[in-house]
């Protein structure tokens, strides 16, 4: 029987080392350790710090005015559980095979097995267990050494390795070299060296520390007493100085184990029929809580904690596929993550004005300190989708926290300075069919189509920003309008703006339409292009895609998974099977929403289908790149594909509803949500939907389409 709160070599994909040491990355939101071998260097091997980074000019060969001026990179950090060993008479062990890792999900310790050798084949066994402080920055390292051919002495000395050199790569997703570093090393005591790393450019400053449990970090064991050596590292706060380290192992594993109880009494999922399935939504949970910023001035990266693909950036993958687990499940630390947009507020409004907009913000499409870090317009700032994504998400965490002290904080002022950019961005024009409010040269979620007119998502959502602003105008403290100058006839405007943004519609499919020239294309040639040439994005130039109906990943399906009442079904079962047809998932940002749409469609078996590859997709390495980090926003899919999408949970004009459709291979699923100050448990069967009240007041819900009120048993 699988354990579903464990995970081993024997659940993954592969044994390749960089996928392996993604796979089973431990981190705390803060830092993220790779499970690297500890006795190799490896380009890949080493520490992140969330929102550390070093800076460099982007260099256009063709620049213009308002281009993202910095590439902003994370940067990978000595490995902290990097150890020296080698025997008495100094040969050393280099080469090393991992024969066994288990990641336990309830306690967050992460054991490995490797055999080590020398280059005289002199064979020794070494067992690490690495844990992670969950409310500190300490980690718990525990070697373990047996003999096998070897039985002598070791010398075994803690190291804090630098790292290989990175090789360079065309692949856009993979992150940059950083070389502008200053490393200096502080010898604390024979037991604690530090090493406080600087940035040249971004001139930031990060301090990590490796403390022995024993006498000193170099340690002289035998064999024959099956030694075990402690070891604690540390990884100090950006810009301040590493404190005294105080766990030990014990300390530090059972502030881990708490950590983790606290996460499952809300997050557990039980698959009666699929424990390996629910083995892979509890390993992505657990991924998704080890990675997001939890101090307010962080976020969740593309790759969360696990890699440096895609440089550590911070794109919409969190609002609109990360945050509603959080928002569900954690709401306190959903706030926390939405207050990191709040803190870059200032940079949005100076970007907003580097594209002609006087009044309101524009957030950078990928960064880490707000500024814009995307080096390509077409598929960076265009998709200012971003704005309307940020602000849906405060419009969620609103439904279900009703936080009206994060509203007057910070919320409304994020609603609102989306709203204006909305505002002035846009522009009115007459047509035939009327005086419509549109939006020129804007690129959706779907990469593969650029600067088109019209993209149906993105008008979509700017509707709902302004109208969002609209309604917490209503709900604000009447002194943080005074204090953001909004007058009456600015909401008004927004209720105007919002009735008049114009949504596409492709009157020969009778689907809405992507944008305004998406079906005047040809359709890719599907049929001639050989398995291997996808990604496309890896084979072919932009333009080459650009100039035909293909999608990267969903997008005007996207908005019809946000919006339920906007379609009725038959119009969305034709939108489905189009754009079903057209869209690759070359972005794994795609199947839990194509998932969800089939799931409200009855289609089960494509429900299905495209849920176990959403959650499956880095076990399994359904997209070959996990070696760089993890999928991050997938890892929220499938919680959502999960709950918005077999259990169909909405908030509809403030009420939560949900709608069972359970695929025909489970017999039970169950899930907690966070509801308004209460605790639910979700049950859903073939044969009905049910709500249970564990915790808070009485809820009047909606249940398959009927009213009922649930109290506590
Ligand atoms: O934000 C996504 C985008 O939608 C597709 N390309 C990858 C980005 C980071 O995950």
């Amino acid at each position: 029987m699988t354990n579903t709160y464990q995970l081993t070599l024997a659940d993954i994909a592969s044994q390749e080392a960089a996928y392996v040491e993604t796979i089973f990355s431990l981190a705390n939101g803060h830092l993220g350790l790779r499970a690297s071998d500890p006795v190799m260097t490896s380009a890949t091997a080493g520490t992140i710090v969330n929102g550390f980074y070093e800076t460099r000019p982007i260099v256009y060969g063709e620049a213009a005015v308002g281009y993202a001026k910095n590439h902003q990179t994370i940067v990978n950090l000595p490995d902290l559980r990097h150890i020296h060993v080698q025997t008495a008479t100094g040969d050393v062990f280099r080469a090393s095979e991992r024969q066994a890792t288990t990641l336990n999900l309830a306690t967050g310790q992460l054991t490995e097995q490797f055999e080590l050798r020398t280059a005289a084949d002199q064979r020794i066994r070494l067992t690490l267990t690495s844990v992670v402080g969950q409310t500190t920055n300490e980690i718990g390292l525990r070697y373990q050494f047996e003999a096998i051919n070897y039985t002598g002495q070791l010398q075994v000395t803690k190291t804090l390795a630098a790292i290989d050199g990175d090789e360079a790569s065309d692949d856009p997703r993979k992150a940059r070299q950083v070389t502008s570093l200053n490393f200096a090393t502080a010898q604390v005591s024979p037991r604690q060296t530090n090493v406080t790393i600087t940035t040249q450019t971004s001139h930031k400053a990060i301090t990590l520390g490796v403390l022995a449990m024993g006498e000193a970090l170099t340690q002289t064991i035998e064999l024959a007493d099956k030694p075990v050596l402690d070891y604690i590292g540390a990884v100090s706060v950006i810009d301040q100085p590493l404190p005294a380290m105080v766990g030990d192992f014990a300390t530090i594993a059972a502030d881990s184990a708490q950590y983790w109880r606290k996460v499952w009494a809300n997050s557990a999922i039980t698959i009666e029929g699929d424990d390996q399935l629910t083995q892979a939504l509890h390993y992505n949970l657990f991924q998704l809580n080890q990675a997001a910023g939890r101090d307010g001035v962080t976020n969740i990266a593309a790759k969360g904690l696990s890699g440096t693909g895609y440089e550590g950036h911070y794109f919409w993958d969190t609002e609109m596929y990360m945050l509603p687990y959080f928002i569900y499940t954690q709401p306190e630390l959903a706030r926390q993550l939405l207050a990191y947009r709040y803190s870059i507020l200032p940079q949005a409004r100076k970007r907003a004005k580097a594209l002609g907009v006087a009044q309101g913000a524009l957030f950078a499409w990928r960064t880490i300190n707000g500024e814009e870090a995307s080096a390509y317009y077409p598929a960076g700032t265009a998709q200012y989708h971003i704005n309307a994504d940020i602000a849906y998400a405060v419009g969620t965490y609103m439904d279900v926290t009703d936080d009206r002290d994060f509203l007057n904080q910070m919320g409304f002022e994020i609603v609102l300075e989306t709203a204006r950019f909305w505002a002035q961005f846009g522009s009115y024009r007459e047509t035939q069919a009327g005086r419509r409010f549109e939006f020129f040269d804007v690129t959706g979620p779907d990469e593969y189509t650029a600067i088109v007119n019209n993209n149906y998502y993105t008008n979509r959502m700017a509707k709902h920003n302004l109208m969002l602003a609209q309604q917490l105008a209503r709900l604000v403290d009447p002194a943080v309008l005074r204090r953001l100058n909004v007058l009456d006839s600015e909401v008004q405007a927004f209720g105007q703006i919002a009735d008049d943004i114009y949504l596409p519609y492709n009157q020969e499919h009778q689907i809405n339409a992507q944008d305004d020239s998406f079906f005047d294309k040809p359709v890719w040639p599907f049929e001639s292009t050989p398995k291997s040439h996808y990604p496309l994005l890896l084979h072919y130039h932009p333009l080459t895609i650009y100039r035909h109906q293909v999608a990267k990943q969903a997008d005007t399906i996207l908005a019809e998974y946000l919006f339920p009442a906007d379609t009725d079904q038959d119009q969305l079962l034709r939108e489905y099977r189009y754009y079903e047809q057209i869209t690759t998932h070359d972005s794994s940002l795609s199947r839990s929403v194509f998932s969800m749409v089939a799931s409200r469609l009855n289609q089960m078996d494509a429900a299905y289908h495209f849920f176990m590859d959403t959650a499956q997709m880095d076990l399994v390495d359904l997209q070959g790149n996990a070696a760089d980090g993890l999928h991050l926003a997938n890892l929220g899919g499938s919680w959502l594909a999960l709950t918005t999408g077999f259990a169909g949970m909405h908030i509809v004009n403030g009420q939560l509803q949900f709608t069972g459709h359970l695929p025909a291979a489970w017999s039970k699923l169950t899930f907690r949500v966070r509801y308004q100050n209460r605790l639910l448990q979700v049950e859903i069967d073939q044969q009905q939907l049910a709500v249970v009240l564990l915790e808070g007041d009485a809820l009047t819900i909606t249940i398959d389409g009927e009213i009922q009120t649930i109290r506590q048993a």
